[in-house]
């Protein structure tokens, strides 16, 4: 150790190695940084004393991000869970405002909606959550934002098409759900449930009721259909609405069915909701394992005038199948 280090730098060191805290340990790090003798005898001691204060610095903002940064889980409800997308101002808490039950703030103030806001679409007999969520903002990014967006089952990535910048727009999100490894692709395609990272995606095209957007449609149109499915939609005139609605549902890749037990009608209002490609012996499964092991036969009805049909283990299931188990 060299021979002039000063009696304020040995208590700054003593100090150091006492701290528990980054907190501390920055404060005792800079007063030794402070005290040490600047001479070329010192160079490697104060090289190691700002890497130390780097990397305790580098703690105490995972320390505060830690306590700062709130997070927010939404509980999956219904039959599918739908997020909207946007920048600012391009009318997503509108959107849930006028799809289901919810009373979300609408404003032309940018950034008003700052936490996650589920409602419930009525979709004939089930319900559908479709959660609001804070605008995209790429210069401060909430990463619990992304988690949402990940679990998923589809993203409604809202423009504002009376703006002239819908390019913009669109290359904003999409660059911004790139950082958290998001990629936004048509909802026609298939994705296997681990893929948290490919999210099946509707473009709407919002605020149809404006002039200007009668402009900007076509260029939308021949700039993205090949990559989304568009619709043009207007919540303020509740123009599309239904077409949205229908397309959710279509996109959901789902079938409701119903159960009807032998001699009675089927209860119609509480579907069971399996995913597309699902079988008799899924359904068998649902009810109870038991009904999955005694399965011997089931007998479709449907409305197209199929009546009593027996049907194999190994049938898959169709959306408004009225079906009887015989277990
Ligand atoms: N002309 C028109 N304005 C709309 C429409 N939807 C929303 N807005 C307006 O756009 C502004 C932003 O709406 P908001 O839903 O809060 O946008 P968000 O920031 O994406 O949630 C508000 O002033 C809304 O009234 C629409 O269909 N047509
Ligand atoms: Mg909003």
């Amino acid at each position: 150790m060299p021979a002039n280090l000063t009696p304020e730098y040995l208590k700054a060191e003593g100090q150091f190695r006492q701290a528990k805290s980054p907190e501390d340990k920055l404060e005792a790090l800079r007063a030794m940084l402070a005290a040490i003798p600047k001479h070329k005898g010192t160079e490697k001691m104060q090289a190691d004393i700002k890497k130390k204060i780097s990397q305790t610095n580098k703690e105490l903002q995972k320390k505060k991000g830690k306590k700062t940064g709130t997070s927010y889980i939404i509980k999956r409800e219904g039959a599918g869970q739908i997020c909207l997308v946007g920048i600012s101002n391009t009318g997503k808490s509108t959107l849930l405002a006028t799809l289901t039950n919810a009373n979300p703030e609408i404003s032309e103030v940018p950034y008003t909606t700052k936490i996650p806001y589920p409602g419930m679409l009525l979709y004939q007999n089930i319900q559908i959550q479709i959660i609001d969520l804070p605008s995209i903002n790429p210069y401060y990014r909430l990463y619990w934002i992304y988690e949402i967006i990940k679990k998923a089952d589809i993203v409604l990535l809202v423009i504002d098409v009376s703006r002239d910048d819908i390019i913009e727009q669109i290359s904003t999100i999409k660059e911004d759900l790139k950082k958290s490894h998001i990629e936004l692709i048509p909802a026609s395609r298939t994705v296997a449930p681990e893929d948290l990272y490919s999210k099946r995606t509707i473009l709407l095209a919002n605020k149809m009721d404006l002039a200007s957007s009668k402009d900007n449609l076509p260029v939308l149109l021949e700039l993205y259909q090949h990559e989304f499915l568009i619709i043009p939609v207007s919540p303020l005139e509740k123009k599309n609405i239904d077409a949205l609605e229908f397309t959710i549902f279509e996109y959901l890749d789902i079938v409701r069915v119903y159960s009807k037990p032998p001699g009675k009608p089927p209860d119609h209002n509480q579907p069971f909701i399996f995913s597309k490609g699902s079988t008799l012996l899924d359904m068998a499964e649902a009810i109870h394992k038991d009904v999955k092991e005694k399965l011997k036969y089931a007998r479709l009805w449907k409305k197209t005038g199929i009546t009593g049909l027996r049907i194999p283990k190994e049938y898959v299931l169709e959306d408004e199948d009225i079906i009887e188990i015989h277990a």
